[in-house]
């Protein structure tokens, strides 16, 4: 096989509705110079067309962009040379969205979906020399609008309505922490293929078995043939599985049948078995698929392979009501503390390889394990998936539905078709890959219209809730059929009758800020089976802040800064939890470090809350807990622990430490305070547990110690802490939680709400070497956060002080930078 891609001389401009495609494209005004893949928006603002749509409230001004139809012409060679190699066709890997492709003034495709790769014949309309592909791209919102007024208005959370009818990123309409830029462009590689024959597809199911001691891969090879070529020599298929050190383990050669579809079966002894992260390594095989003719390769294909074993189990729990919703990874039961990932760009062709594996990397080093690619989003890139396959993060990856009752009239759903059938083709032999989940919220908006009655199993196409028929056939059949060693599930959340049931499936616990707007101290009792969504809300580091606000907008509540919070009521619902926690100042530091620590303690209390219920073999009441959102899209204050500029908010700290292999826990009780550990290890540890209780002054009120031992792989509830918790003297109750005389857990019970309690400067003193910081206090410091430049890795940030127990952290990169530290009650 032979290729071409077209990544060179493209060039954009505004189309002229009153030319023909030809004249237009003939007519030199108005051409700008454009990168595919891309988009109209970085082409606009690399010619200087547009302002930033980041900066300050330059989103409002560039609205146009999207109410526009687009050109985008190439001109390019054909070598003769590349048409002998065979049928030519042209490949669209992703055209966002409603696009008409035109190839010498010849209309060969028309495409609505942004998550198909298009592939079309090109062979009638190519010739050798010069070529041109123009490609026109119709405004989504105009075309969303006239098709709702075809079919009806429907209902949505977030962004225009008309977006339902487009199979278009829905977050580019704009959502509750992202900025309305309704881009349009290649948004995937454009490139021809010349090939008599070519692997068109492979699939590798990989089956471990319980013990681990062997592993099975089947491998079905589908070979694309056009006959014409027939006849100089047979074809066949060379498979190679590859070990991770690069041996080679097994090997064999097929000839290709009539059918073109090759098959066969490695059995791998003693495999090397990939793990998540924190529970082993990630090996990584590699199957080669080369297709030959006699000695010719003529098309091959690589892919990685984890070798493991994953089952959800839903089974009854002893002692609760309901089933359990347990990812159970080579034959091991797992608690998935995690994050949700939203795209990390508004213009995701702007992201590199590097990128992803800088905020991956964020995520497994904060002992996270697995991530939700959410379904207002997009079908991740490749270096999405092969880094969580690097770093053990397990993927629960949504089909691209969000908060909308979608149409499922059967040109939307033979459109849907097309791009699961492609996406799970794309991504199914990555081991990172969990489940397959039908859609993001659309079965609680039903259900918030009184629109979904979980008892109905009929025709859904009669229903005020059709999109059920894409959900619960079309979905899990495609999955079934191209992918039938994962679990699908319906929707998140999902399960019971009433999709925030807290004791089946799993639930979006949004108690805390939307809703009721409760206590984050009441997290705890928002538990369910599995956590998929919660969060707080905190503004981004202030370097981030700076990078898109003028300076006299640099304030709390200044236009600019509203403006970078879209959750409905934002700033009033953080002014809340503001008011409710801390004495409020007004300086633009003082309210990011108040945002920011009302998100550490809120994200705090809910991880080590749920993991307290990780109770070991048939008790596992909550088996995970995936905060909303790892990442952002651009610079705002929202629910991200690491903001835009990839820089970790003092929450991602403190999650850190409540998913760490080793954790400890206290909240209050009757009669002072109950105290339990986690033990995440799959053996048992040893260990003592030292609780104090400290007065504001410093003073140690008590001491409680004992000898603790952890069962593998539960929380373990290690008894009551008796003290009168009336006791005003007391201002906080320290856990520590020590293995072999090392400190491998902390915990802290504050008297609170912080706001009432009066407490002089802690006076925090700082020793450093070289990139090793070791803090005192005297009397309790509460939050205290390490502030350097840009690439300093703390190795611990927002933590607790306590006199007696000094803390030292390691900051990779910090040499001999100025450090700011501030806790809450340092002036
Ligand atoms: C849930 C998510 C997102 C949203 C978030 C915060 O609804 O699925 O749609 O951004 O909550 O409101």
């Amino acid at each position: 096989m032979r290729q071409l891609i077209l990544s060179g001389d493209w060039r954009l401009k505004q189309r002229d509705p009153a030319r023909d495609i030809g004249d237009d494209c003939a007519n030199d005004d108005g051409w700008i110079p454009a990168c595919v893949p891309g988009t109209v928006h970085e082409a606009l603002l690399a010619a200087g067309r547009i302002p930033d749509p980041f900066y300050g409230l330059n989103e409002c001004d560039v609205q146009w962009v999207g109410e526009q139809d687009w050109l985008y012409r190439c001109a390019f060679d054909v070598d003769p040379s590349f048409l002998e190699a065979g049928p030519v066709t042209l490949c669209c890997d992703g055209l966002d969205t409603v696009a008409t492709v035109w190839l010498n003034g010849e209309r060969v495709l028309d495409a609505d979906n942004m998550f198909v790769p298009w592939r079309v014949d090109a062979g009638a309309s190519l010739r050798p020399g010069r070529n041109l592909l123009a490609i026109v791209f119709e405004s989504a919102l105009r075309v969303g609008k006239a098709r709702e007024a075809e079919w009806g208005v429907r209902a949505v959370w977030n962004g225009d309505a008309s977006r339902v009818y487009l199979r278009k990123a829905q977050y580019h309409y704009g959502w509750d922490w992202g900025p309305c830029l309704l881009t349009v462009g290649p948004w995937r590689p454009v490139r021809l293929e010349a090939a008599f024959a070519r692997i068109a597809d492979v699939h590798c199911p990989v089956d471990v078995a319980g013990d681990l001691g062997s592993a099975t891969v089947s491998v079905h090879v589908t070979v694309a043939t056009d006959h014409a070529a027939d006849g100089d020599g047979a074809l066949g298929v060379r498979l190679r599985l590859i070990d991770p050190r690069g041996a080679v383990v097994a090997q064999a050669d097929m000839p290709v049948g009539g059918a073109g579809e090759v098959e066969w079966r490695f059995v791998v002894p003693d495999p090397e078995i990939w793990w998540p992260n924190g529970y082993g390594a990630q090996p990584l095989y590699r199957l080669e698929t080369t297709l030959v003719r006699g000695d010719t390769a003529l098309d091959r294909r690589e892919q990685r392979l984890g070798l493991r074993r994953l089952r959800l189990l839903q089974e009854p729990l002893a002692g609760e009501p309901g089933t359990s919703f347990v990812f159970e990874i080579n034959s091991l039961p797992i608690f998935c503390g995690g994050a949700n990932w939203i795209p990390a760009d508004s213009f995701t062709t702007r992201l590199t390889p590097q990128d992803y594996q800088t905020q991956l990397a964020q995520a497994a080093a904060a002992n996270m394990v697995m991530l939700r690619v959410w379904g207002g989003g997009v079908y991740e890139d490749d270096a999405f998936y092969d880094g969580c396959d690097e770093v053990g993060l397990l993927v629960w990856q949504d089909f691209m539905f969000a908060c909308g009752m979608y149409p499922a009239h059967a040109l939307f759903q033979q459109s849907v078709r097309a791009e699961a059938e492609a996406q799970v083709r794309r991504l199914r032999h990555h081991a990172c890959l969990a489940l397959w989940c039908g859609n993001n919220e659309d079965y609680s908006i039903a259900q918030s219209l009184g629109a979904y009655d979980a008892g109905f199993d009929g025709d859904f196409s009669e229903t005020s809730f059709p999109a059920r028929a894409i959900y619960e056939r079309l979905l899990p059949e495609v999955c079934t059929r191209l992918d039938p060693t994962r679990p699908y599930w319906p929707g998140s959340p999902y399960g019971g009758g009433d999709t925030n049931d807290q004791t089946v499936g799993d639930r979006h616990t949004w108690d805390v800020w939307h809703g009721a707007m409760a206590p984050y101290q009441d997290y705890p009792r928002f538990e369910a089976r599995f956590v998929s969504e919660f969060g707080m809300e905190a503004a981004p580091v202030r370097a981030t802040i700076e990078s898109v606000t003028p300076p006299d907008e640099r304030y709390p509540q200044s236009r600019t800064m509203d403006h970078h919070n879209k959750s409905t009521d934002g700033p009033r619902r953080l002014a809340a939890y503001l008011n409710d926690t801390l004495r409020v100042r007004d300086t633009l530091d003082d309210y990011i470090y108040a945002t920011q620590f009302v998100q550490s303690e809120a994200l705090g209390a809910a991880y080590r809350g749920w993991r307290r219920h990780w109770h070991g073999p048939g008790r596992y009441a909550v088996a995970g807990a995936l905060v909303w959102q790892l990442n952002d899209c651009w610079p705002v204050t929202g629910w991200a622990i690491v903001d835009f500029a990839r820089r970790p908010k003092p929450a991602y700290y403190t999650v850190r430490r409540e998913l760490a292999p080793l954790a400890v826990g206290l909240a209050r009780a009757t009669k002072g305070a109950a105290a339990w550990a986690v033990n995440a290890t799959r053996d048992t540890v040893e260990g003592d547990l030292i609780v104090r209780g400290y007065g504001a002054d410093g003073a140690e009120l008590f001491t409680h110690e004992r000898r603790v031992t952890l069962d593998p792989n539960r929380a373990t509830e290690l008894g009551a802490i008796d003290y009168d918790p009336t006791w005003d003297a007391l201002l906080v109750v320290a856990a520590r939680l020590m293995v072999r005389g090392e400190v491998v857990a902390r915990a802290t019970l504050w008297a609170e709400p912080f706001k009432y309690v009066t407490m002089p400067d802690p006076a925090i003193t700082l020793e450093r070497e070289g990139d090793r910081v070791r803090l005192r206090v005297t009397s309790p410091a509460k939050g205290v956060w390490l502030e350097a430049g840009d690439g300093v890795e703390w190795s611990d940030n927002m933590f607790d002080l306590l006199p007696g127990d000094p803390q030292t952290v390691t900051a990779r990169g910090l040499g001999d930078q100025p450090l700011q530290v501030r806790s809450l009650w340092s002036s």
